[in-house]
């Protein structure tokens, strides 16, 4: 089996036409297309980092509010200065875009424009034709691209089951990161705040080291139809930047909240110079353990109050293991009953692990900053050779 297509989709402003992209994400991922989704109000550039660093077929816009020839176009352009044109853009606006519109731009390398009234199948049919196969590529001498297609690489040797994941493997009791690079693995139910919380870390830590660069590697789940909709990306505003390289993930199958092809993955970003390297797992259930092997310098369980009784807590298995658990979402009203449940539950397991309070949506929040302190003490002394 073939690995699936995947595409990025964007919306540039949005003023209230959401249903459409929202459509056609669905529309995709149910026929198997793997659709990196990055939301709305996004930059011109923003769009082009992503659809690199992703590795992504082709860009779909979906753009109500005029200025697209301009915009489309600009995609296009900037995307060939990076020597990045085997990605291709295509969209649609409704009734705001005009067949003479899609002339011009057609004109300017956009492959094509959808128009109102078009049916959903006729879409995927479109990206399935044009977009399964990959044009042959330039070799690149750009690092950021030369990482992201050895990431697809990498992934798309394990599609289909051809390769499996390598858990049992020689490598699984070798340490991944190295002595510049921390990695740090998020885990937690599903709508908790993981990703809320990682932006939030990154725009400090991009703040307090000036040099520093951080890759981050998110996964979602992979669902029926093999289609995934990875939207992370969506989520995240401080880690749009050029500092930050960030790869979404489908589970593509495999159970427990990571991919088949992630310890590989992480191997090689680990090889890359980054100062840390930050990785997000599904929303998970009560039974996870996502980071088994020596994956991870530290793990990170991000809980919502709303986990249900104390009987509850008994049953999460990353209580026992995380060296770090955050309470999120901190200023809703359960979360003092949740914060003092979950450290009487911690005091059981009688080893050290720090708890944090949080309120990840809330700009410079000191839980945030206690846990950025943290991060950052252990990476120091791990530098210093202590851990
Ligand atoms: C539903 C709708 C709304 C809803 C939006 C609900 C929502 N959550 O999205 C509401 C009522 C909120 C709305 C509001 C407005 N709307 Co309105 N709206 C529409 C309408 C009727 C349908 C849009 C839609 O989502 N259709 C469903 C999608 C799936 O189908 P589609 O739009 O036909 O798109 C097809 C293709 O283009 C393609 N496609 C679209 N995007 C993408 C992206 C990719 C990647 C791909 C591959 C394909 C693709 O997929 C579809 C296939 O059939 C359109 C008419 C139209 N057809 O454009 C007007 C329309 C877009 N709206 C319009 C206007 C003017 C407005 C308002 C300004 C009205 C007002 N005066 O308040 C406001 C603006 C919003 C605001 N600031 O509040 C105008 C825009 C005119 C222009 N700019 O040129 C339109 C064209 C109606 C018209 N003929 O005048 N609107
Ligand atoms: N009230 C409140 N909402 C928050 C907080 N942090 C995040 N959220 C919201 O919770 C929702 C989910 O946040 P995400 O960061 O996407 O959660 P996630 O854990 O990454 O979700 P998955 O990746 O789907 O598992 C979003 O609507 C956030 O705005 C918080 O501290 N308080
Ligand atoms: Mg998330």
């Amino acid at each position: 089996m073939s690995a699936p297509i995947r595409v990025l989709t964007a919306v540039p402003i949005c003023d209230g036409h959401d249903s459409a992209i929202n459509t056609i994400n669905l529309e995709f991922i149910r026929h198997g297309i793997e659709v990196v989704y990055l939301g709305f109000h996004r930059y011109v550039s923003d769009i082009v980092r992503a659809a690199i660093q992703e590795d992504v077929a082709a860009v779909g816009i979906s753009s109500y509010n005029g200025g697209h020839i301009e915009f489309f176009a600009e995609v296009v352009k900037q995307l060939k200065k990076r020597g990045a044109d085997d990605i291709r853009v295509f969209g649609g606006g409704g009734g705001t875009i005009t067949h003479d519109d899609q002339r011009i731009m057609q004109k300017r390398g956009v492959d094509k424009i959808f128009f109102a009234g078009t049916a959903l199948t006729d879409m995927v049919e479109f990206v399935r034709q044009r977009y399964a196969k990959r044009p042959k590529r330039r070799a690149t001498s750009d690092p950021e691209m030369k990482l992201a297609r050895k990431l697809t690489e990498i992934e798309d040797s394990y599609a289909g089951g051809r390769k499996r994941s390598r858990k049992a493997g020689p490598n699984a009791q070798r340490r991944i990161s190295n002595g510049k690079t921390r990695v740090i693995g998020f885990t937690g139910p599903g709508g908790a705040g993981k990703t809320t919380l990682i932006d939030e870390l990154v725009l400090r830590l991009l703040h307090r080291e000036p040099k520093s660069r951080i890759a981050i590697l998110s996964h979602d789940p992979s669902v029926v139809g093999d289609g995934a909709l990875l939207g992370d990306r969506a989520t995240m505003i401080n880690s749009q930047h050029d500092r930050v390289f960030m790869r979404s993930m489908a589970t593509r199958g495999q159970a427990g909240g990571l991919s088949p092809a992630t310890e590989d993955c992480l191997r090689l970003l680990a090889q890359q110079g980054f100062d840390y390297v930050i990785i997000e797992t599904v929303g998970t259930g009560q039974e996870a353990m996502p980071f088994q092997s020596k994956l991870v310098d530290q793990t990170v369980l991000v809980m919502n109050p709303d986990y249900g009784a104390r009987l509850q807590l008994q049953k999460i298995v990353m209580l026992d293991l995380a060296d770090i658990v955050v309470v999120n979402k901190s200023d809703l009203e359960r979360a003092k009953t949740a914060l003092n449940e979950i450290e009487r539950r911690l005091e059981q397991n009688r080893r050290e692990q720090k708890l944090i309070s949080t309120v990840a949506k809330r700009h410079r929040d000191r839980g945030v900053d206690e846990l950025c302190d943290l991060l950052v003490r252990n990476a120091t002394e791990k530098k210093k050779g202590k851990r």
